[in-house]
């Protein structure tokens, strides 16, 4: 975890059923929160399965099927870059209310790992790539992992 007050967490997740649910936009970006995620559950003795939706609207839909399909965590990775649009507004709002949703309905833990930035680069610092600040993926699977173990 990054960030003032940020905890670490160390997990051990053997034996849990992980879903990453990822949108497929701004694949540079994508590509290193799911190997962030990736490294992250590999740390935590996890094997996940990987499920890919077209965009981050579709994500509280794909995460509702793994949560009632027995996973016991959901790991949710997007990124929205904001346009000339009010889309992005829409879409920011459906993902984090839509992903909230499901863990509160089911129980089971979401980790958020949905960036919403202004541009691509803000999204790059944060993907986990080389030279990145942050990792958001592995810490949205982590976040998950410990959840899971906590409740
Ligand atoms: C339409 C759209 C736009 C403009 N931008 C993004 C984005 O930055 N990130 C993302 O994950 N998805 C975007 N989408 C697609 C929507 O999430 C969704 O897939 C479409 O509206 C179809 O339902």
């Amino acid at each position: 975890m990054s960030g003032a007050g940020a905890p670490t967490l160390e997990v051990d997740g053997t034996g849990l059923r992980v879903v990453v649910v990822a949108a497929q936009w701004h694949t540079r970006v994508m590509d290193g929160l799911l190997a962030g995620a990736a490294r992250a559950l590999e740390a935590a003795h996890v094997e996940p399965t990987v499920v890919r939706v077209p965009g981050s609207f579709e994500l509280p839909v794909a995460a509702a099927v793994a949560a009632r399909s027995g996973a016991d965590a959901v790991v949710a990775l997007g990124v929205v870059i904001r346009g000339g649009t009010p889309h992005f507004d829409y879409v920011c709002q459906a993902a984090t209310a839509g992903l909230t949703d499901v863990a509160v309905s089911t129980g089971v833990p979401v980790g958020f790992g949905v960036l919403t930035t202004d541009d691509e680069q803000q999204a790059l610092d944060r993907a986990g790539l080389p030279g990145s600040a942050e990792d958001k993926g592995a810490e949205a699977a982590e976040a998950a992992v410990a959840t899971a173990l906590a409740l």
